[in-house]
């Protein structure tokens, strides 16, 4: 048998090209697929084990129905139609008593199908249920990079091959982007530098030539500081700023007052030195490339942070060189009409919209109706949301009814009074687009789904049915939903290779050689680079970049340690959490910690601790370590709550609060006190 291609449906920015060997209704192997450019022939280890994961005897394949107390996970089958029935019977009851508003649905990324992943939106918006605001990933990055670029896209991440100095900032590709290694170790085969600015040291501190420690939310004030360099020593592009900016000399003055490499020191603890040889390296650099990642996007003003950055290659016009620019998101949104699928203008009226990263506080104290149904699909928020002990409690609420749609029977499923089994990847149709390459890719069904299990798109079409929406859309296909995506003509999708994309094969999108100036102007207003942005200030925000610390309020005073949250090397957020083999992988749960702040606390390398604040507390192996810096302490893996010990994952110390203007999560801005478990 041929292989046949598929795509990775996780939320990585990888997105890679599969190809499956499947013989008869079973998927035997999982392999990178050699023709797709960034995938170049492999994959990470947790999608390698990707038929473990399809076949293992812990997926769903029939729907279940709750039969004892909530989380206790007892459960009885029973037919779909009976399922359907349920949810359209109580669904109605709720929308008598309260509203539909009291309907809430909870989704995030569980697929990145285009489709499959927004599915659920037509349906809800004609219901008129509340909206789930999508803040938990990578809102406040978006809202930064706004601020300077506009919609601009990211610049070509495979041209970093001609970069010649590679700033890893707040990304751990070693673990969340391993695609880009190969890239990496090209441009540094033929001469580039590559500096890491994180944290702490963790895997991807082994590719770099220099790393560079940061405490946690402070990286606005160190890019300003090199701005000062490179300002103060005119290592300018002169000819950029002029055609391609806006706001330089306003900016210029506060660098010049505010950020000398000594004030900065002040602000970072990063020394002057340190500050200085690092402008003067991006200054002196031919094409230097930034690659962004998702860490700072945690922090209280995540969004000057990417701000802030994205100004760099401005100064120096980096953009317009080979090799150089900067990559937050490809930001490649503007491709593909996705309003085809989640229909916003089905929506009766404007309905309350619910911040998803205080679905705990939702859950217990919304009056305005109360939340009284949840439909979670995929998506694991008992594990990944913040503030789990709120969340756990608001799912126990016995007059809450909640309905989770999975492939397995997760933290989230639990907690549920109904769970419908989901379709993976491979045995549904979709439509990829990544957030960190500019490939778009087709795939179709290639192997039967377990049982009886259903796509995310099946389920709302039943359930559309169920209603009485009569409205054309409720009965396209997933074909049907590609097909319209793909039809109108976006100068992103002008001139592909329809014919490679019908045939399941990556294909790149009309983003030129240089994305960001794709169309000869950045996607601002004024087509310029906003150093300045006089916007802004209608909300309240500074129209220049500008360093500001976050103050402790009085329920963290008590609290010493800052905890960083980041994602597990073996798992995908919680996905493949309950899998024996992932969990030996990942270990025990871990929490790093520096020599000093062990000794200080009499703890060794290996022992239990309990890690606390005002919100919760978790168990925790002690890793006394030297690559984390005293004051700062890190958790690696977003575990089930169910396989832990304690019943407690890292989530029961993290907050639930916006982030500043962007209202995004905020899972790296955490202080924690650490003591010896008695
Ligand atoms: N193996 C694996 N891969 C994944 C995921 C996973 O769970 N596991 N999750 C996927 C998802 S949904 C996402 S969003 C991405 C996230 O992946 P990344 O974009 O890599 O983001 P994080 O891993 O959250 O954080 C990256 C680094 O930023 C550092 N950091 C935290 N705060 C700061 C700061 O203020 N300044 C600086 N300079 N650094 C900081 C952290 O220590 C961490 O090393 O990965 C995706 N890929
Ligand atoms: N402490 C801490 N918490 C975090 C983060 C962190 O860095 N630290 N990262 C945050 C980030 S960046 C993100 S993006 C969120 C991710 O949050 P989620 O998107 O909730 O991610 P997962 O935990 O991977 O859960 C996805 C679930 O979807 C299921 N699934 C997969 N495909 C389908 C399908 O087609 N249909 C249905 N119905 N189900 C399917 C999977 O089995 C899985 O259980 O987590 C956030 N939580
Ligand atoms: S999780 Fe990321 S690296 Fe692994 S196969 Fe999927 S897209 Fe590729
Ligand atoms: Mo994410």
């Amino acid at each position: 048998m041929p292989l046949l291609p598929s795509v990775c449906p996780l939320d990585c920015p990888d997105a890679c090209g599969l190809l499956l060997d499947v013989e008869g209704n079973k998927v035997l192997s999982c392999q990178g697929d050699p023709d797709h450019p960034f995938t170049r022939g492999f994959l990470c280890g947790k999608m390698g084990r990707f038929p473990e994961h399809l076949h293992s005897p812990e997926r769903l394949t029939r729907p279940l129905r709750r039969i004892g107390p909530k989380g206790t996970a007892a459960f009885a089958p029973i037919s779909w139609d009976e399922a359907i029935d349920t949810i359209v019977r109580r669904f109605q009851a709720v929308i008598d008593e309260s509203g539909a508003e009291a309907i809430l649905p909870y989704s995030y990324a569980g697929t990145m199908g285009l489709v499959q992943r927004n599915s659920g939106h037509a349906f809800f918006h004609r219901l008129g249920a509340s909206r789930l605001k999508r803040t938990i990933c990578a809102t406040t990055a978006d809202v930064g990079w706004s601020m300077t670029l506009g919609d601009t896209m990211g610049s070509d991440i495979e041209g970093m091959v001609d970069a010649d100095l590679i700033l890893i900032w707040g990304m751990n590709v070693a673990s969340t982007h391993i695609h880009l290694l190969p890239f990496l170790q090209e441009a540094r085969k033929k001469g580039a530098q590559v500096i890491q600015v994180d944290c702490y040291k963790n895997r991807t501190s082994a590719v770099a030539d220099r790393v560079i420690l940061i405490p946690p939310g402070t990286d606005t004030a160190l890019a300003l500081g090199m701005m000062h360099v490179l300002i103060s020593e005119d290592c300018l592009d002169h000819a950029f700023i002029a055609e391609h900016t806006a706001g330089y000399e306003a900016l210029k003055e506060k660098v010049l007052r505010d950020y000398a490499p000594e004030q900065v020191e002040a602000m970072t603890g990063i020394t002057a030195s340190t500050v200085t040889e690092l402008g003067r390296a991006y200054g002196a650099a031919r094409a230097p490339f930034i690659r962004v990642g998702n860490g700072p996007n945690r922090q209280w003003d995540g969004a000057m942070i990417y701000r802030t950055l994205a100004c760099l290659p401005g100064l120096v016009g980096a953009f317009a060189k080979k090799g150089g620019g900067i990559h937050a998101s490809s930001n490649t949104g503007q491709a593909l009409p996705t309003a085809v699928v989640t229909r916003d203008d089905l929506q009766p009226k404007p309905a309350r919209e619910i911040n998803m990263i205080e679905l705990g506080r939702a859950l217990l104290e919304r009056r305005d109706p109360p939340i009284q149904a949840l439909y979670v699909y995929h998506a694991n928020p008992a594990a990944v949301a913040p503030e789990s002990e709120k969340v756990l409690q608001g799912l126990l609420r016995p007059d809450l009814f909640t309905v989770v749609h999975e492939q397995v029977l997760t933290d989230t499923a639990r907690y549920a009074d109904l769970v419908l089994p989901a379709t993976a990847a491979p045995e549904h149709a979709d439509l990829y687009r990544s957030y960190g390459h500019f490939y778009i890719q087709r795939a179709r069904p290639v192997a039967p789904p377990p049982g009886e299990a259903k796509s995310n798109l099946e389920v709302f079409t039943l359930l559309a049915t169920a209603f009485g929406f009569g409205e054309a859309h409720f009965q396209k296909t997933a074909d049907d939903l590609i097909d319209d995506l793909l039809a109108q003509p976006t100068p992103l999708l002008e001139g592909i290779d329809r014919a490679a994309l019908a045939a399941g094969r990556a294909v790149r999108l009309n983003v030129g050689d240089n994305p960001p100036l794709r169309f000869g102007r950045f996607q601002t207003e004024s087509g310029r680079l906003m150093f300045e942005n006089p916007a802004l200030a209608e909300r309240g925000y500074p129209t220049l970049p500008e360093y500001r610390a976050r103050v402790k309020d009085m329920t963290e005073r008590p609290y010493p340690l800052r905890l960083l949250a980041n994602p597990g090397h073996h798992l995908l957020n919680s996905t493949f959490g309950g899998a024996s083999e992932t969990e030996r992988r990942e270990g025990p749960q871990q929490i790093r910690i520096a020599e000093a702040d062990a000794a200080e606390r009499q703890i060794v390398d290996g022992a239990t601790v309990r890690a606390f604040n005002a919100l919760g507390e978790a168990f925790f192996q002690a890793r006394v370590t030297a690559d984390v810096p005293a004051g700062v302490v890190v958790v690696e893996g977003v575990r089930w709550q169910s396989r832990v010990p304690g019943g407690k994952n890292v989530n029961h110390l993290t907050a639930g609060k916006g982030t500043r203007l962007a209202g995004g999560s905020s899972f790296n801005d955490n202080y924690v006190e650490i003591a010896l478990k008695q």
